[in-house]
Parts: structure tokens; C-alpha cells; sequence
């Protein structure tokens, strides 16, 4: 047992080590990073694609998927520069997979988004350089998600409560879901639909006040 916390403490440790350096190589480039958590399906990929050419910085995309590069094939077409990760298994990006896909984009002067793995409990534990974290969650999951997944909420700097444009056919109760969301973060919740548009421009004018 004590060997298996050893060797969970060494990863923890080097994955810290490599984010800390990578954080600062990506500082002396002046790129801010920003780390994109959220479930499978809630709209990661969709916002990313609304926010981006409203933010007057170049952007770079890792997309982060078990398998596949559908999401990577999307954002090329559109003429965002993006590189795909598989992990082939593992449920959440670490920080050497983030810096040889840096590397790889070579990223100067501008943005990098990393749309981590779509759950809403690995990526939550792991920092892997990035300035902000950056939560999505929707309207059509439920409002008990801060009460069931309080780290992931714990960590974000802002949230985006994605698919607002079915509030009127799902079953979200608002206060429930914005009182377990304060017993967390004080983090600014912002309504958004990645269909509509609504709120991504309020989502863009945070990114920009709290971009380095
Ligand atoms: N109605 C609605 N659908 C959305 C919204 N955002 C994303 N979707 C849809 O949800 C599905 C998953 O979106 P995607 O961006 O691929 O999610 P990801 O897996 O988190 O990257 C797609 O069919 C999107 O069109 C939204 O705000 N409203
Ligand atoms: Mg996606």
C-alpha cells in the first residue's frame, strides 16, 4: 500500500515539476494558457469554435481525445491551428504530453486552449501549465453536478453553463445548481449557448481581463 502512495506521489510530482517549467517557457513566449474541462458532449469543442474568432490573439489548440481526430480534422477546416493527443486510454492530459504538443504547434504571441479529456474527474487533479482553468458544464446534465464533482468546480476560474437554449425543455433547477456552485468558487458563472452564441461575448471579455 505505502509503495503504491510512493509511486502516485512521484507522478504527482514530476507531472507538477514539467507543468511549473512548461507554464514558464510558455510565459517567456507570451502565450496564455487556458485549460478546458468538461463531461463528453457538453461543448467544449462547439465553444472553443465560438470563442476563437472573437478573441483578437492567435489561437492554438491541443485537443485532447482517447481516440479519434475528429475534433482536430473540425478546427483545421476552420483554419485553427490544432494538434490531436490520443492517450489511447488515460482519462486526463499530463503536463509532458502538453509541452511536446507545445512544442509541436510551435506557439508564440497568442492563446493556447487545451480541451482536456471529456470527464468531470481526472483532468480536475492534474495541472498541466496552464494559466486558467477554464469548466463547461450544461444545462442538460443536471444541477446536482457541483454536489457530485465538487473538485472539477473547486478548481475552475470561470464556468460556462453551456446549452441554455434548451433551458425550456430540461429539468434545471438554476438555484439548486448555483447554490452547491457557491459553496465551492466564488468563479463567475456565465451563461452561454454554443448553438446561439448567447454569452460568448461575455465569456470572451473575462477571458480578456484576466489574459497575462
Ligand atoms: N443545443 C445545443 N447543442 C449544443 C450546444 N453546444 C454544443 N452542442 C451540441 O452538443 C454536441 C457535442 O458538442 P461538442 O462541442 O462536440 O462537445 P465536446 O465533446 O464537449 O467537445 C454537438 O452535437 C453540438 O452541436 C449548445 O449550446 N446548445
Ligand atoms: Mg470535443
Amino acid at each position: 500500500m505505502s509503495s503504491e502512495i510512493n509511486v502516485m506521489e512521484s507522478i504527482y510530482s514530476e507531472n507538477e515539476k514539467i507543468a511549473d517549467e512548461l507554464k514558464e517557457e510558455l510565459e517567456n513566449k507570451n502565450v496564455f494558457s487556458i485549460n478546458v474541462l468538461g463531461a463528453p458532449g457538453i461543448g467544449k469543442t462547439s465553444t472553443l469554435i465560438q470563442l476563437i474568432p472573437k478573441i483578437p490573439y492567435k489561437s492554438f489548440v491541443i485537443e485532447g481525445d482517447i481516440a479519434s481526430d475528429l475534433d482536430t480534422q473540425k478546427l483545421n477546416a476552420l483554419g485553427i491551428q490544432t494538434v490531436q493527443i490520443n492517450t489511447g486510454g488515460a482519462c486526463h492530459l499530463d503536463s509532458p504530453f502538453i509541452r511536446d504538443a507545445a512544442e509541436n504547434l510551435n506557439v508564440q504571441d497568442g492563446i493556447m486552449w487545451i480541451e482536456n479529456i471529456g470527464n468531470l474527474v481526472c483532468p480536475a487533479e492534474f495541472f498541466i501549465g496552464e494559466h486558467i482553468k477554464m469548466l463547461i458544464v450544461g444545462v442538460t446534465e443536471g444541477s446536482d453536478k457541483p454536489y457530485k464533482y465538487p473538485l472539477a468546480f473547486e478548481k475552475a476560474d470561470v464556468i460556462l453553463l453551456n446549452k441554455c437554449d434548451l433551458l425550456p425543455y430540461v429539468d434545471f433547477d438554476e438555484d439548486f445548481f448555483m447554490a452547491g456552485v457557491r459553496k465551492l468558487t466564488n468563479a463567475p458563472v456565465i451563461h452561454i449557448s454554443s448553438k446561439s452564441g448567447d454569452g460568448i461575448d461575455e465569456a470572451v471579455n473575462w477571458i480578456l481581463s484576466v489574459k497575462k
